[in-house]
C-alpha cells in the first residue's frame, strides 16, 4: 500500500518513514518469507512465519543502528565497553517490539496473516549465552545503556551452544546440548571483515629494535581468529540502538597451510578443528576451574579480541593511542575477563610501542572491575604452570606488575610481609595460582560490588587490605533489572493498569510507580490487581501443567523459588519445610492452612553433586505429595524444568511469594528478587544481598524477614557451629529429616538422600538449620496475611509502587556518574 509521508499526521509519518506500521510490517513479513524463507503462506510453518517476523523486525533496527554507529565514530564521546563471559539475552522479538513501540502494530500484523503474535514469539530459541544472574545483569544493562541513549558496546563470546538444558528423567536433572543455532538466528550480522588474531603458547623473545628501543615479541605456538557476531541492542523508544558484539572462533588460514605444505594434511585439519572449539560451549559455572585450560583460553580470546578491536576504533576516530582512556572506558564484569589488565599493557607495549608508566596510567584509567561474589570457590585462581604453557607473555606483565605492585606495598608497610603475601597477585601458599581477583583491583581505577551489604563485605573481607590502600577506589552499585522485559513484556496485563493509572512513563523511569501508592487501599483497585495476577497464575499453570503434568490449582499461594540451585540459596530449607508442612497437614487435615503450590526451577552446574541430590528431593517430595489424596487441595510442588529467560517470563509475574532465603552474606546481590517485587510479588527473605535494600524501599512491614544476619553467621562459623543442637531441640525438624533419611521419598530407597541429611546434620555449611525455625515461623505470617487479601494485596501494590530503585536505568546511571565519567548522548 503506498502512502505519501508528505501528507500524514507527524508521528504516522515517522513510523511509516521507518515502516513501523502494521501495514508495511505485513507487507515486509510476506516478502521475507518469499525472499528469506523461500516458502509461500499456504505452507509456510510457523517457524517460517517467525523468522519472516524476526527479519522484518530486524530491518526496523538497522537504520538506527547504523546512524548509532556512526554518531559514535563521528563525535567526542566516551565509550562504555561491557567485557563479559556471559549475556543472556533471552528471546529477542518480543523486547524489540516493545522497545520499538511497534507492538500492537505487529499482532495487528501477523492476525491479518493469520497469525497469532504470542505463538509465533513462543518458537523463538532462547539464546542461553550464560548461567544465570551474572549474564542476565549483563543484558539489563545493556538494555538500560541504550535507553539511556549511553554510548556502549556489550563484548563476549559467541557460544555455539549455550548453558546445558535441562531435562528431569526419573525426578533426576539430565543435560542436554543446547543447540541454539540450530535453525539459524536471525537477529546476528556476521562481520568476517572485523576480525583479529590471538597468539597462544609459544615463547618470547627480547630484543632491541633499530631505533634502540628493547621490545619483546610473542612468537606462538599457534594463533586462532576471532571474527566479530553483532546483535543489535535498541533502547527503549529512542533513537539509539547500541551493538553487542560477540567474537567466534575461527582457524587461522596460514597456521593450516604451513602444516599442509610439509605434508601433514590431518596435523592442519585438528588444528582447525581446535581452533574452532574455543567459542563451542559455555561453562556452567558453580564448578571449581582446576585444569580448564579451554575456559582460560576463552576469556583471553574475547578480551583480546575486543581490546584490539577498540584500539582498531580509536584509530578510525583519528585518535592518538595517548587518548584510549579518554575514549573507552571497559567494565570487567566479575574477574573472567580480568586478564584483560595484562593484555591491555602487552598491546600498548608491545604493539604500540608505549612506555610501562604511560601503559599502565592508560591501563587504569580504561579499566573498573565489578566483583560478584564473595565466596571463595568461585573467585578464579589460574595455576602457573598452566597459564605460562597458555599465555607466556601476558604472565610475564603480570609478574612485573606484581613485583611493581609489591614494591608499592612494601613502602606504605615496611616490613610487613604477610600482608605483601596476601596481597601478591599470586598466590604462594600451596601450588602457586595467579588471583584473578586480585589482577582486576590492581589493573582498576574502580571497584564496585553489587549491593550495598555485599559492597561492605568486599570491602571488610576478602579485598580488605586493598580497600585500606586505597579507599577512593572502592564503590558500591546496587544491581537494577530492566522494567521493558521484566514487566512491560512479561506481564501485559499489569503493564496496562499502570500506564492507566499513573502513565506510560513508567517504563523509562520507574520511579513513577510511586503513583500506585495512592491506590494500595482503594477496594476496586485491589479487586483489578488481584484479577490481573489471578490471570498471570492461570497462565502459569497451564505451562506447568504441559511442562509436567502436574495440575495446579491457581487459587492456591504460589510460592516460588527460581534461581541456580545452590546450597548457599538452600532450596533445601525450603524443601524442608515442605515436608513438615506435609507432616502436619496428615496428622491434622483439618489445620487452617492456605493452600499452597510451592513451584521451584533452577539448573545445577552438572559437575555439583550436591545440587543435583537437592533436585531429586524436590522431586521426590513432589511425587509423594503430589499423588497424595489427602493432600488434594491443600499443597502441591513442582519442579518446573529448564528454567530460563523464556519461562521467567511466564514465572514472576503469577508468583504470590518470592523465596529469598540464602545464607545472610553468601548472595551478593539476587536480581530475581528484584524481578519478582516489580510484578507485585511479596518476598519471605533473610537480610542477605539486594534483600536488605529491596526491604527498605518496600518497608520492613511489607516483607517477610527471617534468620541470622551476617556477623552471626560468621561469628557462629568462627566459634564453631553444631547444626546437630537444632536437630535435638525441634521434634519437626527432626522427623522431616529422619523421613527423607528413610527413602520415603524415593519409593523406599534409603541410601540416596542420606548424604544430603548427613551434610546438613554434621556440617550445614550454609546454616539451614539455624535458620529453619525462624524460617517456618515466617511462613506462618505469610498464611496469616494471605488470609486477608484486602491485607495481603495491599502489600502487592506497595511492592511494585515501591521497586523504583531496581531499575537497571538506575544502576547504569550510577555507573556513569561514578565509574565511567559518562552521561546520555542524544
Ligand atoms: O551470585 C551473584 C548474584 O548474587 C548476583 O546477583 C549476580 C549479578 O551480580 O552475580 C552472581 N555472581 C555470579 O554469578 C558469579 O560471581
Amino acid at each position: 500500500m503506498a502512502t505519501n509521508p508528505t501528507t500524514l499526521a507527524p508521528r504516522a509519518a515517522e513510523a511509516s518513514r521507518h515502516g513501523l506500521d502494521s501495514e508495511s510490517l505485513q507487507r515486509d513479513v510476506l516478502e521475507n518469507l518469499v525472499s528469506l524463507q523461500a516458502r509461500y503462506p499456504a505452507i509456510a510453518t510457523p517457524h517460517d512465519w517467525y523468522m519472516a517476523l524476526a527479519y522484518s523486525v530486524r530491518d526496523r533496527l538497522l537504520v538506527r543502528w547504523v546512524e548509532t554507529v556512526q554518531s559514535y565514530a563521528a563525535r567526542d564521546v566516551r565509550i562504555a565497553c561491557y567485557l563479559s563471559a556471559e549475556f543472556l539475552i533471552g528471546p529477542q522479538l518480543g523486547n524489540n517490539l516493545v522497545n520499538l513501540g511497534i507492538e500492537a502494530d505487529a499482532r495487528e500484523a501477523m492476525l491479518a496473516l493469520g497469525q497469532d503474535l504470542d505463538a509465533v514469539m513462543a518458537l523463538e530459541e532462547e539464546p542461553g549465552l550464560g548461567n544465570g544472574g551474572l549474564g542476565r545483569l549483563a543484558a539489563c544493562y545493556l538494555d538500560s545503556l541504550a535507553t539511556l541513549e549511553m554510548p556502549a558496546i556489550g563484548y563476549g563470546i559467541r557460544y555455539e551452544f549455550g548453558i546445558f538444558r535441562q531435562a528431569i528423567r526419573d525426578g533426576w536433572q539430565v543435560e542436554e546440548t543446547d543447540k541454539w543455532l540450530q535453525k539459524g538466528n536471525p537477529w546476528e550480522i556476521v562481520r568476517p571483515e572485523v576480525a583479529y588474531y590471538v597468539n597462544f603458547g609459544g615463547h618470547t623473545h627480547s630484543e632491541t629494535d633499530a631505533e634502540g628501543r628493547f621490545r619483546v615479541r610473542w612468537i606462538a605456538a599457534n594463533q586462532v581468529k576471532g571474527v566479530a557476531c553483532d546483535t543489535p541492542v535498541q533502547g527503549y523508544r529512542v533513537e539509539t540502538c547500541n551493538t553487542l558484539r560477540l567474537w567466534r572462533s575461527e582457524a587461522v588460514e596460514s597456521f593450516d597451510l604451513a602444516d599442509f605444505n610439509v605434508g601433514d594434511y590431518y596435523g592442519a585439519v585438528e588444528q582447525k578443528v581446535v581452533s574452532e572449539t574455543l567459542s563451542k560451549v559455555l561453562y556452567p559455572n558453580d564448578e571449581p576451574e582446576m585444569g580448564k585450560r579451554l575456559r582460560l583460553a576463552q576469556q583471553y580470546f574475547f578480551v583480546s579480541c575486543s581490546l584490539q578491536d577498540m584500539l582498531r576504533l580509536l584509530q578510525q576516530k583519528g585518535e592518538p593511542i595517548e587518548r584510549f582512556a579518554d575514549v573507552f572506558v571497559a567494565q570487567l564484569n566479575d574477574t573472567h575477563p580480568s586478564i584483560a589488565v595484562a593484555e591491555l599493557m602487552r598491546l600498548l607495549l608491545d604493539e604500540c610501542g608505549l612506555q610501562w608508566g604511560q601503559a599502565w596510567d592508560i591501563t587504569q584509567r580504561a579499566l573498573a572491575y565489578t566483583n560478584h561474589t564473595l565466596l571463595p570457590e568461585a573467585l578464579e585462581t589460574w595455576g602457573l604452570p598452566l597459564f605460562r604453557g597458555l599465555l607466556p607473555r601476558p604472565l610475564e606483565i603480570i609478574y612485573e606488575i606484581n613485583r611493581r605492585f609489591l614494591d608499592e606495598v612494601r613502602q606504605r608497610h615496611p616490613g610487613d610481609e604477610s600482608r605483601v603475601s596476601r596481597m601478591s597477585l599470586i598466590d604462594e601458599s600451596g601450588d602457586r595460582r595467579i588471583r584473578m581477583a586480585h589482577l582486576a583491583t590492581v589493573g582498576s581505577h574502580a571497584i564496585n560490588g553489587v549491593a550495598a551489604l555485599h559492597s561492605t563485605l568486599l570491602r571488610e573481607t576478602v579485598l580488605r587490605d586493598f580497600a585500606e590502600l586505597w579507599p577512593e577506589r572502592f564503590h558500591n552499585v546496587t544491581n537494577g533489572v530492566t522494567p521493558r522485559r521484566f514487566l512491560a513484556l512479561c506481564n501485559p496485563g499489569l503493564a496496562r493498569l499502570l500506564d492507566q493509572t499513573v502513565g506510560e512513563g513508567w517504563i523509562a523511569d520507574l520511579t513513577r510507580l510511586r503513583g500506585l501508592e495512592a491506590h494500595a487501599d482503594d477496594e476496586a483497585f485491589q479487586q483489578r490487581w488481584r484479577a490481573i495476577k489471578n490471570a498471570n497464575k492461570e497462565a502459569l499453570a497451564k505451562h506447568i501443567h504441559s511442562a509436567t503434568g502436574v495440575a495446579v490449582d491457581p487459587r492456591a499461594l504460589f510460592d516460588i523459588q527460581v534461581k541456580r540451585i545452590h546450597e548457599y540459596k538452600r532450596q533445601h530449607l525450603n524443601a524442608l519445610y515442605i515436608v513438615a508442612l506435609y507432616q502436619r497437614l496428615r496428622r491434622e487435615p483439618q489445620l487452617a492452612l492456605a493452600p499452597r503450590c510451592f513451584v521451584f526451577g533452577g539448573k545445577a552446574a552438572p559437575g555439583y553433586a550436591m545440587a543435583k541430590l537437592i533436585i531429586r528431593l524436590i522431586n521426590g517430595i513432589a511425587e509423594v505429595v503430589n499423588n497424595d489424596p489427602a493432600m488434594e487441595g491443600r499443597l502441591k510442588v513442582v519442579f518446573f524444568p529448564n528454567f530460563n529467560v523464556k519461562s521467567a517470563h511466564h514465572i514472576y509475574p503469577a508468583a504470590d511469594l518470592s523465596e529469598q532465603i540464602s545464607t545472610a552474606g553468601k548472595e551478593a546481590s539476587g536480581t530475581g528478587n528484584m524481578k519478582f517485587m516489580m510484578n507485585g510479588v511479596l518476598t519471605i527473605g533473610t537480610l542477605d544481598g539486594a534483600n536488605v535494600e529491596i526491604r527498605e524501599e518496600a518497608g520492613a512491614e511489607n516483607f517477610f524477614l527471617f534468620g541470622l544476619h551476617a556477623q552471626d553467621v560468621e561469628r557462629l562459623q568462627r566459634e564453631g557451629y553444631r547444626p546437630a543442637d537444632h536437630v535435638t531441640a525441634n521434634d519437626e525438624l527432626r522427623e522431616a529429616l529422619e523421613l527423607i533419611a528413610s527413602g520415603h521419598f524415593l519409593r523406599g530407597q534409603s541410601d540416596v538422600f542420606r548424604p544430603l541429611v548427613e551434610n546438613l546434620t554434621q556440617w550445614d555449611h550454609f546454616l539451614a538449620l539455624a535458620d529453619y525455625a525462624d524460617y517456618v515461623a515466617c511462613q506462618a505470617r505469610v498464611d496469616a496475611a494471605w488470609q486477608d487479601p484486602a491485607t495481603w494485596t495491599r502489600m502487592s501494590i506497595l511492592n511494585t509502587a515501591r521497586s523504583g530503585k531496581f531499575s537497571s536505568d538506575r544502576a547504569i546511571r550510577e555507573y556513569g556518574d561514578r565509574i565511567w565519567g559518562l552521561a546520555p548522548m542524544k
